[in-house]
């Protein structure tokens, strides 16, 4: 723990505890609206990145884990890229977001499907409520970087997203972010 650092003008960590893992255009079917546009892409692309201090084993009950995420900036089919988005397996658990750099939106939805959207920019922090699903767009033309703290027993539920989706999707609209409510292609 002690040798492990976080870089604090871009959220990279470092040393010991650390897990990276990273999500490419390839791994991300049916995420996006256009499914069709992203089989289409190279499936190499990075989309996103996570870097996570687990200081305990996952599903420890009290426990924090901490973590980075880096979102590159695109599109696919006029939708931001994206984090996949999940609610916490433990429905009940909460999460601190914060911007480091970039900019970009915190998209949340309730469990009624109510979808909203929080804007990022460096140094905006965002508190999401248990019960409440979310996933991170990056906005602009740089990387997105957000730093994050939750319980090491929140777990990740990702089935419901992939079953039903969010209600909502942030579209590039005439160069604006804009909130579209829609279902799958
Ligand atoms: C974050 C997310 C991270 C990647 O650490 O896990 O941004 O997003 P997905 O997990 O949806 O792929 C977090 O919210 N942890 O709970
Ligand atoms: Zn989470």
């Amino acid at each position: 723990m002690i040798d492990t650092k976080v870089n604090i003008a871009t959220g990279k960590l470092t040393g010991g505890g650390v897990v990276n893992s990273r999500r490419t255009i390839g791994d991300l079917k049916n995420v996006f609206l256009h499914e069709a546009v992203r089989a289409a892409m190279d499936p190499g692309t990075v989309v996103y990145e996570v870097q996570s201090h687990e200081a305990v084993p996952q599903g420890t009950p009290g426990g924090l884990f901490f973590g980075t995420s880096n979102v590159m900036p695109g599109q696919v089919g006029g939708e931001y890229f994206m984090t996949k988005g999940h609610y916490h397996a433990r429905r009940e658990c909460a999460e601190y977001y914060w911007c480091i750099e970039g900019t970009g939106a915190l998209i949340l939805m309730d469990e009624k499907g109510k979808c909203w959207y929080e804007p990022m920019a460096p140094g905006t922090l965002h508190y999401i409520p248990g019960y409440v699903a979310h996933r991170l767009a990056n906005t602009g033309n740089t990387p997105l970087r957000v730093g994050a703290c939750w319980p090491s027993d929140a777990g990740h539920d990702y089935a419901s997203i992939s079953e039903s989706g969010f209600t909502a999707r942030l579209m590039n609209v005439e160069g604006k972010p804009t909130l579209v409510p829609c279902g799958k292609e």
